[in-house]
């Protein structure tokens, strides 16, 4: 079950440093395996290579240590993007518009905005749409991305657990002005969110 956009992102930036950290880990210790082979087995040194077999130990460590890594990865990873695709019954709709190269956010009281104000707590099943080319429709602060794709109704589910300001971008080149293809969400208390709705 998502658990709010705060502690989403806080587990989005763990597995981002659990895969850099594996990787550096990873990335120090071939290098200084390499160099030493290069050292230690040169020509000069050893002029007559031996021939090995095979070591089973070795190989069944090789295959099972990154094995290992690839799926912890994997579940994270899946987990995460779990969370924004299973839809809570209690969740508010926004239809989310991309067209080139501004965002509108359609409520359902018919109400449209370019800026997408939301009620803190919660759960916000956003429909992404686009009217001409894919965009891509993202929040760096919550981590989360998802596209828009023509001819197809694509949706995310974000829950929204602390008020404040975040950018959101098109992440998903879509022309000319892709770069100024930029809006913000504002996370404001349900009672505020309530009397804006009706404004
Ligand atoms: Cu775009």
């Amino acid at each position: 079950m998502f658990s709010g956009a705060t502690r989403h992102a806080a587990e989005v930036d763990g597995i981002m440093f659990f895969i850099v950290l594996s990787s550096a880990i990873l990335l120090v210790l071939i290098t200084i395996a390499m160099i030493y082979f290069t050292i230690r087995y040169n020509k000069k040194r050893n002029p007559v290579a031996t021939n090995i077999e095979g070591n089973t130990i070795l190989e069944v460590v090789w295959i099972a240590i990154p094995t290992i890594l690839v799926l912890f990865m994997f579940y994270y990873g899946y987990v995460s993007f779990a969370d924004t695709r299973s839809i809570p019954k209690d969740a508010m709709n926004v239809k989310v518009l991309g067209k080139m190269w501004v965002w509108s956010f359609t409520y359902a009281n018919g109400k449209t905005s370019d800026t997408l104000y939301l009620p803190s707590g919660k759960a916000i099943k956003l429909d992404l749409l686009t009217s001409d080319v894919n965009h891509g429709f993202f929040v760096p602060a919550f981590r989360i991305k998802e596209d828009c794709i023509s001819g197809k109704q694509n949706y995310m589910v974000i829950y929204p657990d602390k008020t404040g300001e975040y950018d959101i971008f098109c992440s998903e080149y879509c022309g000319m002005n892709h770069s100024s293809m930029y809006t913000k969400m504002k996370v404001v208390s349900e009672s505020e969110f309530n009397s804006w709705l009706k404004k």
